[in-house]
């Protein structure tokens, strides 16, 4: 029988919702056991840490013990547990498909940066990065726009995964920034992509 393996997981966050879309595009999901994690803040989660050094999620724990991390990583090695259609295809194939999976995760990152200051009180608040953060999400939204009828045609892989999860991270949380204006090929091609049933079935929820 095929292992279990452990996630450390929130519907919160967007890394692990590509973990959990990817699983879920492999056939993979029954054989992840989500455990609500909670990290973030100044707290130290001292139980992760000790899984993973690092604090963050996800992360994952194979059945025999052996701890795996970050999300790309993750993605790759259930990659590898399947006899189907990869995610991370053969070069050069892949080398488009990583480099939109750090553009998406790039988007990520740069998207938790602004929400953490957007947390921080109004007068802490650094008013030349939140500019420049805007600037770089507006100009990997454009890029997109360019990039969206090759997204269209191409194969699915985990590059469409990346950025159509980064898109859905700024309706979740950036809803006033209203990227879809100006970019209608990315709006449709968004469209097709939040209609898959692995994205259907694992939405983001701000839960606490
Ligand atoms: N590069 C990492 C980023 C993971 C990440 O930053 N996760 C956030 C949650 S959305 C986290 O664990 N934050 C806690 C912290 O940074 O202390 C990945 O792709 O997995």
């Amino acid at each position: 029988m095929a292992e279990t393996m452990k996630l450390h997981w929130s519907p919160r966050s967007p890394y692990v919702r590509k973990v959990m879309i990817v699983a879920h595009e492999l056939g993979l999901a029954d054989r992840l056991q989500t455990v609500r994690t909670v990290v973030g803040g100044t707290m130290p989660h001292l139980e992760l840490m000790r899984e993973n050094p690092l604090g963050k999620i996800p992360t994952l724990v194979l059945g025999d013990g052996t701890v795996t991390y970050d999300s790309p990583v993750i993605c790759e090695y259930l990659d590898t547990l399947h006899n189907g259609p990869k995610l991370f295809p053969d070069w050069p194939e892949r080398l488009t498909a990583l480099r939109r999976l750090a553009l998406g995760d790039g988007m990520l990152d740069i998207a938790l940066a602004w929400l953490g200051e957007r947390f921080r009180p109004l007068e802490k608040q650094s008013q030349p990065h939140m500019t420049l953060w805007q600037a770089k999400i507006r100009c990997c939204v454009d890029a997109l726009e360019q990039d969206a009828d090759a997204l269209a045609a191409s194969r699915f892989t985990i590059g469409h995964i990346a950025i159509g999860i980064a898109l859905a991270y700024l309706d979740f949380r950036f809803a006033d920034l209203n990227w879809r204006d100006g970019h209608p090929r990315l709006a449709a091609w968004h469209a097709a992509f939040s209609a898959r049933p692995s994205v259907l079935a694992n939405p983001p929820v701000d839960d606490r």
